[in-house]
């Protein structure tokens, strides 16, 4: 019979066992203990590596995220199949924050805040939209919906990825050698991208130091992107304008980090896009049955491009 091994500590394993079950009839489904028989499909998140080590037999590891940074740090069999989450309710989610996050700024929410607590009624003069380019970094399956989404308010959007993309109304760039150019027309920018040797500390003080002056600065994608000290630094010299930033280095950020307190940086736990339970299992247990059937399926992780 085939049997599924789902591994994920951080989060109520009950639900989504009987979620797998209940879309995987005649497949047995169980929270994995050290010692279980080897499983053909893991649905995991962040798993030890006892359990990849304990899995002889697996047909294909599900990653319950879109990320699969912290699992590809694992020790993994050669030519295992991963695949993570393609978007199941996360590019909605993504779209709503980065949205907030930027029209925000435009529209100087912040300042209004701080009048309102004075009890100060001024309009503050309207900016052109026009001249407030907007641009993503990773235009994969959540940076496009990003994009799209911006378009929608009629910013400028630009767009950054590893391959050359053509995308209606985003402006695409696409790598490393284009990266500068990219950056120095960006009001606001948003990184979507994964966490891969190229990309690790991609918003250092050389990039974001391209930005034109008083830039907006949005991170959704993971802590290791940005370098902390740099984007103090550039906010405090008064180069950049702001963040909003969702994923730190060390996650829950610690109680003295320096961005919990600055005035002009927004915190938010790990929260723009979260992974929905129903759609994920909906999503995972079909691409169970069409692997079954001898299908391909979407999201297939490259191992060695590291997404
Ligand atoms: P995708 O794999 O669909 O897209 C990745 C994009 O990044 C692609 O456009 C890719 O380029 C581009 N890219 C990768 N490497 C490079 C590089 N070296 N230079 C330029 N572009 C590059 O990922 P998703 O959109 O599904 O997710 C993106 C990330 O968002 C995830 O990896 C995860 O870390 C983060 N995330 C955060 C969440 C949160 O709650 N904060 C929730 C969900 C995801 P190309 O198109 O050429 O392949
Ligand atoms: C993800 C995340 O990668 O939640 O899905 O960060």
């Amino acid at each position: 019979m085939l049997r599924v091994s789902y591994c994920d500590r951080s989060s109520a394993a009950e639900p989504w066992i009987a979620g797998l079950r209940a879309h995987l009839p005649g497949v047995t489904v169980e929270n994995w203990a050290e010692g279980d028989a080897p499983a053909d499909y893991a649905v995991t998140w962040a798993p030890p590596q006892s359990f990849i080590d304990q899995q002889t037999r697996l047909r294909a590891l599900f990653n319950v995220g879109a990320g699969v940074d912290k699992l590809l740090r694992l020790r993994l069999p050669q030519g295992l199949r991963v695949i993570r989450l393609d978007d199941a309710g996360m590019g909605v989610q993504m779209a709503e924050y980065v949205c907030h996050a930027v029209s925000g700024h435009f529209r100087e929410f912040a300042a209004y805040e701080a009048q309102a607590r004075q009890g100060e009624w001024t309009q503050r003069p309207a900016r052109p939209r026009s001249a407030f380019t907007v641009g993503v970094l990773g235009l994969g399956v959540l940076g496009q919906q990003v994009a799209a989404a911006l378009r929608h308010f009629e910013f400028p959007v630009l767009g950054w990825s590893r391959n050359a993309r053509q995308i209606d109304g985003i402006r695409c760039f696409a790598g490393k050698a284009q990266l500068a150019e990219f950056l120095a027309q960006c009001q606001a920018v948003v990184c979507l991208l994964p966490l891969t040797p190229d990309t690790q500390g991609i918003l250092g003080r050389t990039n974001l130091g391209l930005l034109p002056a008083g830039a907006y600065v949005v991170n959704v994608a993971r802590g290791e992107h940005l370098v902390d000290e740099d984007l103090l630094a550039l906010l405090d010299s008064g180069h950049l304008g702001g963040a909003t930033l969702d994923v730190f280095r060390t996650e829950p950020l610690p109680a003295d980090h320096g961005f919990w307190r600055h005035p002009r940086i927004r915190v938010t736990p790990h929260t723009s896009a979260q992974t929905l339970r129903a759609e994920s299992i909906a999503q995972i247990a079909g691409k169970i049955l069409a692997l079954e059937r001898g299908e391909p399926v979407a999201a297939m992780v490259d191992l060695l491009r590291g997404y």
